[in-house]
């Protein structure tokens, strides 16, 4: 059985929405994270020696890494590829590049920015490279987005998924409305009952709909 180790307000939450479109069979262990650190807990370790989530574990694999983690869940899971592009195509080719630009390019100045935002002077000598960065990276998915509801054809695949999270923590470090596209997108991923249905499952989540 695929086992979810989920740590609550984390990237794991787009694998549990992931497995809910799929209405795969799975089970989920929960992880707190600590109130005052905000890491995880050490039992994470004792899963996969980084201690970060997700990881997924089944029979003897172990699968670290969200991008890796949705297109293993999506090449078991998904025999009748409703998410995943027929490998080969050039919509195949499209997926895998979303799949790694989330992790890959586009959560690198969101999490510069979260972490110099905490030094004292906010990270003074980084603060116009960091927001070029964000700009850069956050304008080319909202172009990516204009016109089109899902990034690969039109057609919703684990590359929105995987996207989705870069969505959601966006308008904490950058301005929502500077971003429309990107800002429905969101919305539109809060739209599935599938991403309701994760929602409940995982606990509390700080990035999900305010409603
Ligand atoms: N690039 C990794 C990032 C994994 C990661 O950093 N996860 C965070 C949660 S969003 C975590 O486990 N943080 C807890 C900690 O660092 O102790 C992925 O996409 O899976």
């Amino acid at each position: 059985m695929l086992t979810v180790h989920h740590l609550n307000n984390s990237r794991s939450q787009r694998i549990l929405w992931l497995l809910e479109e799929l209405n795969a069979e799975y089970q989920i262990k929960c992880y707190q994270r600590d109130t005052q650190t905000n890491l995880a807990p050490p039992e994470l370790e004792a899963i996969h020696v980084l201690g970060k989530s997700p990881v997924i574990t089944q029979g003897s694999q172990t699968i670290i890494e969200s991008g890796a983690i949705i297109d293993f869940i999506l090449r078991h899971y998904d025999a009748d590829r409703t998410l995943i592009p027929e490998a080969g195509t050039e919509q195949h080719e499209q997926y895998l590049q979303w799949l790694h630009y989330a992790e890959g390019s586009a959560a690198l100045p969101l999490m510069l920015k979260l972490y110099t935002s905490r030094l004292a002077d906010g990270g003074a000598e980084l603060k116009v490279r960091i927001n070029d960065e964000m700009q850069r990276h956050l304008g080319y998915l909202d172009q990516a987005l204009d016109g089109v509801d899902w990034l690969v054809d039109n057609k919703i695949s684990g590359a929105d998924i995987q996207i989705s999270f870069i969505a959601e923590i966006a308008p904490l470090l950058y301005s929502p409305e500077a971003l429309p596209n990107l800002a429905s997108f969101r919305d539109r991923c809060h739209a599935r009952p599938a991403y309701r249905r994760a929602l409940e499952l995982g606990g509390v989540y700080a990035y999900g709909p305010r409603d």
